[in-house]
């Protein structure tokens, strides 16, 4: 892993780039792929599935009886695993439900505030070397809870024609309402769009390779919500002498195992920690399945040396890392000054795995330095909020006049009338 001793802050940027994406040829495709399903539908996206999943499949609808078949198939002690994270998911995301705001501005003037659900949402979840059912707890669990009609799920089939049985397991315990084999530019494009047997929905979440990221962007252009714009996963470690060396190699390497793209960071203060964690990184590699994979994105990543927390803090808020560690003496000093991180972990026996999977927070996150600016997957992801108002006759007397004036110097004369005819008629 690379060690940069000191950086001085305008080396940041530079020291802080992410692995560069490259989009432009992609978008041309995306597009094409998009309008042949609006024209065609189905029948598009059984040629694409073909094309890129290689197999062909007669029907793109996921089967009562493949779901049965698929959740006999997981173990007891994977579904009672799946089932404590469901139940910690359910807890904290109920707990964020909130009440009706209401506020009388004026006598006679109430205005109020209600959440409703997203009628119809749709799911990605993304098949290739890890099948990440967990995203399927954090994003049709909180569904469920807002209220959600429609729960459309789409991942694409294995060259059997088949999803892996615990997406199975876990669509069928969180209330998906339908699940359909197919992945990627087509199955954004689908939920975008709707087809004969796939759903257009609302809003489109869920993570994805390159191509499902600039489709998920395109579909924002066809009135579909997104949940954020995605990008490979992150984790910024903050450690000093009271952090076990150990503990957060291993940690670096759960978040550079999930590909070749990630990107891992610690910041320290101290020498010796770094030391002892880039040795722990290289002996903790060998045993993985997924070393090939770790290896590269440990290529993206950095030891960075600063020289105190609050030059550390800096160079933290900047960066704006997705997953954040704080395993330092002086935690409070750290939770009180982050700005900017989608989730954050505290102390040596706080893994980032446990967010991932089960303590209840959700894993999906703004990357790519976007938790400047957006909040991660929660309850409200799958809500809007509308407001009410309702005016007493004493209520348009007290604003009557200040909405007529300021129609007035607007040139809104309709908008004045609809205030003076009311006004009128009380005289
Ligand atoms: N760390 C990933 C989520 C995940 N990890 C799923 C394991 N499974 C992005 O936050
Ligand atoms: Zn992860």
């Amino acid at each position: 892993m690379q060690r940069i001793n000191y950086p001085q802050p305008k080396e940041w940027d530079e020291i802080l780039k992410r692995p560069t994406q490259t989009v432009s040829d992609i978008e041309a495709i995306v597009y094409s792929i998009f309008k042949e399903v609006e024209a065609d539908g189905d029948t598009v996206i059984k040629k694409y599935t073909t094309q890129f999943d290689k197999v062909t499949l007669d029907s793109l609808v996921v089967s009562e009886s493949e779901i049965e078949q698929a959740s006999n198939s997981v173990s007891d002690a994977l579904k009672q695993a799946i089932n404590l994270a469901k139940s910690n998911i359910e807890k904290f995301h109920a707990a964020q439900k909130t009440s009706k705001v209401a506020v009388e501005t004026l006598p006679g003037v109430e205005c109020w505030q209600e959440k409703r659900p997203i009628q119809k949402v749709g799911l990605y979840i993304p098949g290739g070397t890890a099948p990440l059912f967990s995203t399927i707890l954090m994003l049709a669990i909180p569904a469920k809870l807002a209220g959600c009609k429609e729960i459309v799920l789409c991942s694409p089939p294995d060259k059997n024609g088949e999803i892996n049985s615990a997406i199975l397991y876990a669509a069928q315990i969180c209330g998906v309402t339908q699940i359909f084999k197919v992945g990627g530019i087509q199955a954004i494009a689908g939920m975008t769009f709707g087809t004969e047997s796939i759903p257009k929905v609302y809003k489109i979440f869920g993570p994805g390779n390159q191509y499902v990221t600039v489709a998920k962007q395109l579909a924002t252009k066809y009135n579909v919500a997104i949940d954020m714009p995605a990008g490979p996963s992150e984790l910024l470690v903050a450690a000093d002498d009271t952090a076990n060396p150990a503990f957060v190699a291993s940690d670096l390497l759960s978040q550079a195992e999930h590909g070749v793209d990630s990107q891992v960071i610690l910041v320290s203060t101290s020498e010796k920690l770094i030391e002892a964690i880039g040795t722990e990184i290289e002996n903790q590699i060998q045993q993985l399945p997924r070393k090939d994979i770790a290896r590269k994105s440990i290529g993206n990543s950095r030891l960075i040396l600063v020289k105190d927390d609050k030059e550390a803090m800096a160079l933290i808020n900047e960066y704006g890392p997705e997953h954040f560690i704080v395993c330092v003496e002086n935690e409070n000093f750290y939770l009180e000054n982050i700005q900017n991180a989608g989730s954050v972990f505290i102390g040596n026996y706080t893994p980032e795995s446990a967010g991932d999977y089960a303590s209840g927070t959700n894993h999906t996150l703004p990357t790519n330095g976007y938790a400047k600016q957006y909040s991660g997957v929660n309850l409200d992801s799958f809500m809007k909020s509308m407001t009410f108002q309702k005016i007493s006759e004493k209520g348009i007397k007290g604003i009557g006049t200040a909405i007529e004036l300021m129609a007035e110097a607007e040139g809104l004369q309709a908008h004045k009338n609809a205030v003076t005819l009311r006004l009128k008629s009380l005289k």
